[in-house]
C-alpha cells in the first residue's frame, strides 16, 4: 500500500512542501487539503500543474473527514493544528507535524532559531547579515517569508541555517532542534489562535525543548517572564542579554553604545556607534543577533565592522523623510501594542501616532504613559479605532479619528508643521480591515508623505 500524505494549505508553505515531495518521495500518494476554494488565475495553473503530476485536492471543511485515511499530516502555519477537528484525528494515531519539523528532518546542518513576540524578523537578518558578511554559507528562512523546505537542495554540509520561527509553526514540532536558540520577548499577541496566554508561552517555549548541553540559548534578561521562566526551557546552555543590568554571568550587556560581552569568563567588547539602528529595541536585537553570531564563530571585531552596514528592513521605524522639521517614520511592522510602545519609547521628540487596524485584542491602555510622555495627538483609523478610544479613557481628549492614510498624514503633518517632530505610523494592529498586508500599508503611507511633499512643493 503506497503512503498518504496530505500538505495542508495551499499557500506558500504547503506549495514548497508539494514541490520537494514531488521531487524526493517516492511511493507516496500525495494530498492537497485547503479549506476553501483554489481561487485567482495564479494559484489555478499552479493547481492543475500539481494535479497533474498526481495530488489530489481535498477542498473545503467537508473534505477534512478523508484525513482520518491519511498516514502523515504536513501543516502550514497558518491552520490550527490545535482545532477540535485535528485533535480529533491526533487521536486516530495519526501524525500531525509543521513544515519545520519535516524539513528539518531531512538536513544536518547548525540551525540559528529566532522566536519572540517582537524583533524577529531583525534579529534573524542581523544575524543571517553577520554570518555571510563574514564569509559563512547561511540561509535566511522560516516565517520571514521562505520556508525552510524551499532550501534544502541548496544547503550543503558548510551551511548555516537562519530561522526565524513563530509560535504557529513551533506548536507543532516533534525533533526539531536549533543549535542556538533566541528568544527575544514575550509579550500578548495572537490570543485568537492560541486561545490563552500560557498556550503561547509554551509554544514559543519549544523552540529549546530538544536542546542538549552541547546547544545554547540565548535570552532577555530584562523581560520579566525569561528572567522568571527562562531556566526552565530545555537543557542548552543559557546566554542572556540585557540592556538594564550588568548583572550577566554568561552573556552580554549594553552600557550606552558599547556592549561587554561575557564568555565562560572572556570579556570582550563591541562598539555599536556604528549602527543605523534606531531606537532602544534594536540594541536588545542587535545584542542578541552578536550573541549568535559569536556563537558560530566569528570575532568580535569583525562582528563590529559589519554592523555598520545593516541598514535595517523596510516597514520597521523606516525613516520615509522629512518635509521641514517634521520627519516621517513608517512602522507598519507594529502590529502588537508592545512593538507600538516601542516605538513610541525610541523618540525624543513629539509624536503625532497613527493607530489602528485590524484589532488582534491588544490592550491599548498599555500604552497610556508614553502617550501622555510624548504624543501630541493620536490618529485613530480602521476598525480598531473605537476599541481604542475606549481603552485610552483618560487620554480621549488627545484622539482623533480619521478615515484613511491619507487624511492621517496630511493631518499629521498640519498638526506638526509649525514646531516641528515626528508622525508615526505604528498602528499596534494587522493591515487586514484596509490592506492586504502591512507592507502594503507602509507602502500607501510612503506614497501619501511623497504627495504631501510635492504638494508642499
Ligand atoms: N488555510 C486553510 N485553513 C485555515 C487557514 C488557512 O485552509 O484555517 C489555507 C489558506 O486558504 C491558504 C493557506 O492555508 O491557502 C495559507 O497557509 P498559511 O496561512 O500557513 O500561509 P503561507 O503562505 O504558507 O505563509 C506561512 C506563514 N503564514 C502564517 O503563519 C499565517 C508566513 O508568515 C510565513 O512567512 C510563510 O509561511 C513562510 O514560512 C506570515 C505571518 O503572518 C508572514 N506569520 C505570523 C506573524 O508573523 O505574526 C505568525
Ligand atoms: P517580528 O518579525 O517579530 O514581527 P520585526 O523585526 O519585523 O519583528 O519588528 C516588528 C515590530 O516590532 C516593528 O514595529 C519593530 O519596530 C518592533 N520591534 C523590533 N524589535 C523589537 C524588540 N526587540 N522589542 C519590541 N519591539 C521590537
Amino acid at each position: 500500500m503506497k503512503k498518504k500524505i496530505v500538505v495542508c494549505g495551499f499557500g506558500k508553505t504547503g506549495q514548497a512542501l508539494l514541490d520537494f515531495l514531488l521531487v524526493n518521495v517516492e511511493d507516496a500518494q500525495m494530498f492537497l487539503f485547503n479549506d476553501t476554494e483554489i481561487k485567482g488565475k495564479e494559484n489555478t495553473t499552479l493547481k492543475e500543474h500539481y494535479e497533474t503530476q498526481g495530488v489530489t485536492f481535498l477542498l473545503g471543511d467537508h473534505c477534512f473527514k478523508q484525513l482520518e485515511k491519511m498516514d502523515l499530516v504536513l501543516l502550514s502555519p497558518g491552520i490550527d493544528g490545535r482545532s477540535e477537528r485535528f485533535n480529533r484525528i491526533r487521536k486516530m494515531n495519526i501524525k500531525i507535524i509543521s513544515e519545520i519539523e519535516f524539513a528539518f528532518s531531512t538536513i544536518n546542518v547548525p540551525i540559528i532559531a529566532v522566536t519572540g513576540t517582537n524583533g524577529k524578523s531583525t534579529t534573524a537578518t542581523l544575524i543571517h547579515h553577520m554570518l555571510t558578511h563574514n564569509g559563512k554559507k547561511s540561509f535566511l528562512t522560516g516565517n520571514i517569508g521562505t520556508p525552510l523546505i524551499s532550501r534544502i537542495k541548496d544547503i550543503t554540509k558548510d551551511s548555516v541555517v537562519v530561522m526565524e520561527v513563530s509560535s504557529f509553526q513551533l506548536e507543532e514540532i516533534d525533533k526539531f532542534k536549533p543549535h542556538v536558540a533566541l528568544i527575544l520577548n514575550i509579550t500578548t499577541d495572537h490570543i485568537s489562535r492560541h486561545r490563552n496566554f500560557e498556550n503561547y508561552v509554551l509554544a514559543k517555549f519549544k523552540i529549546g525543548i530538544n536542546q542538549k548541553p552541547e546547544d545554547f540559548i540565548i535570552l532577555n534578561y530584562d523581560d520579566p517572564l525569561l528572567r522568571e521562566r527562562g531556566n526552565q526551557i530545555g537543557k542548552a546552555q543559557r546566554l542572556w542579554f540585557s540592556r538594564c543590568s550588568k548583572d550577566i554571568q554568561q552573556g552580554v550587556y549594553a552600557k550606552n553604545q558599547s556592549l561587554t560581552m561575557n564568555l565562560n569568563d572572556r570579556y570582550e567588547t563591541i562598539s555599536l556607534s556604528n549602527s543605523q539602528l534606531r531606537g532602544l529595541h534594536n540594541i536588545e536585537n542587535l545584542m542578541a543577533a552578536i550573541l549568535a553570531a559569536r556563537l558560530m564563530g566569528i570575532r568580535p571585531e569583525k562582528i563590529e565592522a559589519s554592523i555598520k552596514y545593516f541598514k535595517g528592513l523596510p516597514h520597521r521605524m523606516e525613516s520615509v523623510g522629512t518635509i521641514g522639521s517634521v520627519e516621517f517614520i513608517n512602522d507598519s511592522k507594529a502590529t502588537n501594542v508592545d512593538a507600538t510602545l516601542k516605538s513610541i519609547n525610541s523618540l525624543n521628540h513629539d509624536v503625532v501616532l497613527i493607530l489602528g487596524g485590524k484589532d488582534k485584542g491588544g490592550d491599548f491602555s498599555l500604552l497610556g504613559d508614553s502617550i501622555k510622555k510624548r504624543v501630541k495627538r493620536v490618529l485613530l483609523l480602521g476598525e480598531a479605532g473605537p476599541v481604542i478610544y475606549q481603552q485610552l479613557s483618560n487620554l480621549q481628549d488627545r484622539c482623533t479619528f480619521v478615515s484613511d492614510l491619507s487624511e492621517a498624514t496630511s493631518k499629521g503633518y498640519n498638526l506638526l508643521e509649525k514646531q516641528g517632530g515626528v508622525l508615526l505610523l505604528a498602528p499596534g494592529c494587522a493591515s487586514f480591515d484596509m490592506f492586504n498586508s502591512f507592507e502594503q500599508r507602509g507602502e500607501v503611507f510612503k506614497k501619501e508623505v511623497l504627495k504631501l511633499r510635492r504638494k508642499q512643493g
